[in-house]
């Protein structure tokens, strides 16, 4: 029981133990506190250095959203935005997953080194929920030789013990060994570590769930901080707790009786038109529309979603987005994102198998009255008190943050200027329990595992070998070869297959479908990678062939 409640989002406020603690243990604040002053003094003079966030998928969308808002902030007051981002597979990996770059440590290191050319200061956050991601080990590993420069800080979710130790191709380091000399550097109170312990994921190694938002929480806990410090917006120091308590408030807000069950009847709703092969839509204003596309790009990788599952659009396009590469349009369907778009591209083929989700900021509803119109399931989440036609729509989500949520009155001043970040909270705690519950409804997840996920980078590689090995209980030499049999699809591998490296199995995994499933039937019944084939065109749909096929051999 105590496990399955660890599971919850709100788990993440509650831990006090483990190693590091949770996110409220004294030894946490106290790490948030150094950071907050380290980055006060760099915003205190904002052309003296720079702040820079990167990571991979998800931890990399963060540090985009993290940079922009902050930026945002700065600029408001007439400020040089001095916020960078960095994210394994460049720009196109902020809408959609391009996970084979996150095994590069030599790119991650040859991008810091090209945004800091010549910069004096620089505080690094490289965030790895699973303390695993060699495009950020090699980021860590240029600070660490350049601490007169950097400030290295690790942001992540696994205790230091944990991280992880396979060997990295074409370098000489595993994350861990990375991890062995930032705790040195540590020690001497030149770099920091930021690693509380959130609990077991709902999805196992759906780090853009907990981990994620735990990322998102803590950086503008430190970032709020650190702006209000240095623009002297409060007298009394920083103290992350109240900080951290907002976020706690909306967390209780999001998961009370109420909310939750409106949220159950848009996982329903979402569920139904998933199965019936339609789409779910999310249409956002600013901040709030980027959550949503953050969400929709994390359906492929963990669900083997196609692009079209879930997707997400903004107003004003790439132009209120705001990425570093501008206009990616050209890059395909999938990079169109404006509004406009969606009326040209998507409106007028929806239909009942559809969701089309509102994602409103708090100062305005406009596309309220387009989406009336349309002939699919409809759905509005808004932060304001506005006229929302009820009928119009299958649910209605309205949250207000300053009525619903208590911001608390010790900072309440300071934060006011930052509400749209804490409607961005919600927003991503209700979009990831959609896209999350719809999938289970469609049986893409056995027990708590994403079986159905895509091999595209080492560490799904290694997840995928370790998927199978615990549902066929064949040992891990065995399941690994299953998973390649699974790959070249033959029975017999080769010494050609065998001699390949892992990058190069990847390479031919990608693209190819329900790869791990396949393997798993084919190592639990040790049959022919055919017959596992044939049992998933006759059921399709993954769980219930998994469960079927589990029992019959007990
Ligand atoms: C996880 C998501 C992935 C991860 C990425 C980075 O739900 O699908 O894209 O964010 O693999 O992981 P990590 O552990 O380095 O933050």
């Amino acid at each position: 029981m105590k496990y399955m409640k660890e599971r919850y989002p709100q788990a993440m406020f509650l831990r006090q133990d483990g190693e590091g603690g949770g996110i409220y243990h004294p030894s946490v604040l106290r790490t948030l506190e150094q950071i907050t002053e380290v980055a006060t003094s760099i915003l205190k003079d904002a052309d003296s250095g720079l702040i820079v966030f990167s990571g991979c998928g998800t931890s990399g969308r963060l540090a985009f959203m993290t940079a922009r808002t902050f930026n945002k902030k700065l600029e408001s007051v007439g400020k040089h935005g001095c916020f960078k981002y960095l994210i394994a597979g460049k720009d196109k990996a902020l809408f959609t997953s391009q996970e084979a770059p996150e095994d590069d440590p030599i790119c991650g290191k040859e991008m810091l080194q090209e945004i800091c050319m010549n910069q004096r200061k620089v505080l690094f956050i490289g965030i790895t929920c699973g303390l695993s991601a060699p495009y950020v080990a090699g980021q860590l590993d240029y600070c660490l030789k350049n601490l007169d420069v950097f400030t290295p800080v690790l942001l992540g979710f696994n205790p230091t013990n944990m991280a992880r130790n396979n060997k990295i191709e074409k370098w000489n380091k595993t994350f861990s060994d990375v991890v062995s000399e930032l705790q040195k550097a540590v020690s001497d109170g030149k770099a920091f570590i930021l690693n509380p312990v959130v609990g077991p994921e709902p999805i196992t190694g759906s780090s853009r769930m907990k981990s994620g938002s735990a990322t998102k929480i803590l950086l503008e806990t430190i970032f709020v901080g650190a702006y209000t410090s240095s623009q002297n917006l409060t007298k009394s120091k920083w103290n992350p707790q109240n900080h951290l308590d907002i976020y706690r408030a909306i967390c209780e807000r999001v998961y009370s009786v109420d909310f939750s069950k409106k949220i159950s009847h848009l996982i329903k709703l979402g569920a139904e038109c998933l199965q019936k092969n339609g789409s779910i839509y999310y249409l956002g204003l600013d901040s709030i529309g980027i959550v949503g596309m953050i969400d929709a790009s994390e359906c492929p990788p963990t669900y083997s979603a196609t692009l079209d599952d879930v997707r997400g659009f903004i107003e004003g396009g790439y132009t209120c987005f705001g990425n570093k590469e501008g206009d990616l349009k050209h890059l395909g369907k999938h990079f169109h994102i404006s509004l406009e778009d969606f009326k040209t591209d998507i409106a007028p083929h929806l239909g009942e198998k559809d969701l089309v989700i509102i994602l409103s900021t708090e100062g305005n509803l406009s596309q309220a009255s387009f989406v009336q119109s349309l002939s699919c399931h409809k759905a509005v989440l808004a932060f304001k008190d506005c006229d929302i036609p009820q009928e119009k729509f299958d649910v209605v989500i309205r949250a207000q943050i300053d009525n619903d949520i208590n911001l608390g009155s010790v900072v309440k001043d300071v934060v006011d200027g930052f509400r749209n970040m804490y409607c961005e909270m919600f927003t991503k705690w209700v979009c990831n329990a959609v896209t999350t519950g719809a999938h289970v409804m469609k049986g893409k997840v056995y027990q708590n595992s994403m079986v159905d996920l895509k091999v595209s980078n080492n560490k799904l590689y290694y997840r995928s070998v370790g998927i199978i090995q615990k549902f066929s209980n064949e040992s891990r030499d065995e399941s690994e070869r299953y998973l390649l049999k699974s790959i070249y699809n033959t029975d017999n591998l080769s010494e050609s297959h065998c001699s390949k490296t892992v990058a190069d199995h990847i390479d031919v995994a990608t693209p190819l479908e329900r790869v791990v499933p396949r393997a798993m039937l084919a190592a639990i019944l040790k049959c022919p990678i055919s017959e596992a084939e044939k049992r998933l065109i006759q059921e399709p749909v993954i769980r219930t062939v998994i469960s079927q096929t589990l029992n019959s051999v007990k």
